[in-house]
């Protein structure tokens, strides 16, 4: 053989074994690329010319009516109703006080270079997974590559090493460079996929439906098991923020508020555009399609408010539709939908069908009035099929 042939099959060889090394590489990878924790808040720079944000206090009534009823593709009339009652019962003293934040908790801290601290078990296994995993193996690896060339740039330098070796093969490293990054992409496949399919796993059948409409720019939570009690959401003004107590630029108007300890099945829509409900703290990143009802598990495991932001470019105001989930002990919670004028999950059929003013869950409810109070009402209002319900599923005019 001689010295150009010799170059060329150990070059084929190293490239063959780098493509299939790095065909593996994006394989396990991917299932926890895809759980990358939303940017920190947009740069304040553009806060000041937002001109749509709502006004806060007293305004707060009457503004969650109209946001309902202009939202473009989103609620049917009934529903715009449904919220009437749902404003104007804490406008007129109810018994709900927006929780304070707790600085550091659910919220980017300054300097933060990491994951947020997560509060939900699935976020507490992917940031095992990336702790104890993935950063100390792309360390070690890292440093080893590193000393190889260190290595070899200094013993086989031209200088010290007039003659070239001529070999080509060496079976016992072939075998070793082959075989150990498998051995380590299997090791590391293992947590991966077992973390894909936690996230896959859907929502026991009694679990609490809420869905989340992204609309240009605000987001819209409905509660199809509460009464089809509808929330618009919109980002507060720096200086109101601040005055709240709240991040600037996380803080906004109305929040989610959701009970804690318990699966919840949370849905996602586009009302106009792509949008994206993600939330870092709670390792919950879904994306809202116009036409297409996604949903997830979402599981919190302590009260506390947890801010995200909408993580798809939709447009100008993009940066200016933050998410602020408040969770909440379940009694507490059902306070809260009381205060809003929504009703509970456990009502009468009858109760919960008269509540939803949609017209597909009347008659649903009505044809199996056997069912028990659980069952009744929840499947025909839950919003899990694409068939309209009263929190408007995507109408197709988008
Ligand atoms: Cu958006």
């Amino acid at each position: 053989m001689s010295r150009a042939e010799n170059t060329r099959s150990f070059t084929r060889t190293l490239t063959g074994g780098f493509r299939k090394l790095a065909l593996a590489a994006v394989l396990v990878a991917a299932p926890a690329m895809a759980q990358a924790p939303a940017a920190a808040p947009a740069a304040p720079a553009a806060a000041a010319s937002a001109p749509a944000i709502s006004a806060p206090g007293a305004a707060r009534a009457p503004d969650v009516v109209t946001r309902a009823t202009d939202t473009a593709a989103g609620a049917s009339a009934g529903a715009a109703t449904a919220a009437v009652p749902a404003a104007a019962v804490p406008a007129a003293g109810g018994g709900y006080t927006p929780m304070a934040p707790t600085a550091g908790k659910g919220q980017p801290v300054d300097g933060g270079w990491t994951f947020q601290d997560q509060y939900s078990p699935i976020g507490e296994y992917a940031l095992w997974m990336h702790d104890a995993i993935l950063v100390p193996l792309i360390t070690v690896i890292s440093l080893f590559v590193l000393i190889l060339l260190l290595v070899v740039m200094v013993r086989f330098r031209r200088g010290r090493n007039q003659t070239p070796s001529k070999t080509t093969h060496n079976a016992m490293i072939e075998v070793v460079w082959t075989l150990l990054p498998v051995l380590i992409l299997v090791g590391v496949a293992v947590p991966s996929i077992k973390l894909l399919a936690k996230q896959y796993k859907p929502a026991p059948a009694n679990a609490l439906t809420v869905k989340a409409t992204g609309n240009q720019w605000f987001w819209s939570y409905s509660y199809p098991d509460n009464g089809g009690l509808e929330i618009v959401s919109n980002m507060l003004p720096d200086e109101e923020a601040i005055k709240r107590g709240e991040p600037a630029q996380l803080g906004v108007d109305n929040r989610m508020v959701l009970p804690v300890g318990e699966p919840i099945r949370l849905q996602t829509t586009g009302a106009d555009v792509i949008h994206s409900f993600a939330v870092p703290s709670l390792w919950f990143k879904l994306d809202a399609v116009p036409g297409r009802i996604n949903e997830k598990v979402l599981f919190i495991k302590e009260p506390g408010v947890y801010y995200g932001q909408c993580s798809e470019l939709c447009g100008a105001r993009h940066g200016y539709m933050p998410i602020a989930i408040e969770a909440l002990p379940r009694p507490q919670f059902d306070a809260w939908v009381l205060a809003k004028g929504g009703s509970l999950k456990s009502a009468k059929p009858a109760e919960a069908a008269a509540a939803v003013p949609a017209p597909a869950a009347a008659p649903a409810a009505a044809a199996s009035p056997a069912a028990s109070p659980t069952s009744g009402a929840s499947p025909a209002a839950a919003g899990a099929s694409p068939a309209p319900t009263a929190s408007g599923a995507p109408a197709p005019a988008a």
